[in-house]
């Protein structure tokens, strides 16, 4: 369909011009587009991909790694990372994302921090101007399940009167993450996403925060794959 095709055309595009025979260390994220990322990593050969390992940021990275026949790596053996390419839940006109919608965002900050070269692969559902106006979940919050009612409190007073904890549909409670910690989801009004650095601090400084959903001046370039079999870049 569109979107799946949409998401295959941003991840092609992005491998073929982003991970380049001298890669060796590479960062694989989470979610429904990089599937296509490690696909077309699959396609540049076993002579190509011998040489490298793939570091995951989670369960189902992990999973679709070693799936994939591609050598899995750790980060804490290989702590630097030549490229890291992960999807994303929203990417403004700065390259800020909204990031954590499958609530690995803990594990793919690291590795998008850790990697020479951060790179955001979309379908253009993802393509805003500004974070919040197509993404309203809110910002997704890592927290350490002993804080999350004080925080839920504190994040309302924050200025997201609508955060919740992120319950879980396939089990009865909330969503657990791979690290064991809580997800609160916290929309703010469209002014605050104006500055996702001073929101991202501002959340950060909270009590029990483990991570925050916001990913400011780390992506080099993001690849948008559009309805009509272009692509967008923003870079
Ligand atoms: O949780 C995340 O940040 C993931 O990268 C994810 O939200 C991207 O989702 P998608 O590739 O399934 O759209």
């Amino acid at each position: 369909n569109v979107i799946e095709g949409a998401k295959q055309l941003a991840a092609f595009t992005a491998v073929d011009q982003h991970i380049l025979p001298h890669h060796k260390v590479i960062g694989i994220g989470s979610g429904s587009t990089v599937p296509y990322v490690v696909e077309r990593i699959v396609q540049q050969g076993k002579e190509a991909n011998a040489g490298r390992v793939f570091i995951p940021t989670g369960f189902q990275s992990k999973e679709l790694i070693v799936k994939s026949g591609l050598i899995l790596g750790d980060v804490d053996q290989y702590p630097n990372i030549d490229v890291t390419i992960d999807g994303a839940d929203e990417v403004d006109a700065n390259l800020n994302c909204i990031k954590g919608g499958g609530a690995c965002h803990l594990r793919e900050k690291v590795l998008a921090e850790a990697a020479e070269t951060f790179i955001v692969v979309a379908d253009y559902r993802k393509n805003s101007q500004v974070l919040g106006t197509n993404w309203k979940q809110g910002v997704p919050i890592e927290v350490a399940p002993f804080a999350y009612a004080k925080l839920l409190q504190n994040v309302h007073r924050l200025g997201s009167e609508k955060a919740t904890l992120r319950m879980a549909k396939a089990k009865a409670g909330p969503v657990v993450t791979d690290n064991g910690n809580f997800v609160i989801d916290a929309p703010f009004e469209e002014s605050r996403y104006k500055d996702p650095y001073e929101l991202l601090k501002s959340i950060k400084m909270l009590t029990g925060v483990v991570e925050v959903g916001l990913f400011c001046h780390m992506a080099k370039a993001a690849y948008f794959g559009n309805q009509d079999g272009s692509v967008t870049i923003k870079q």
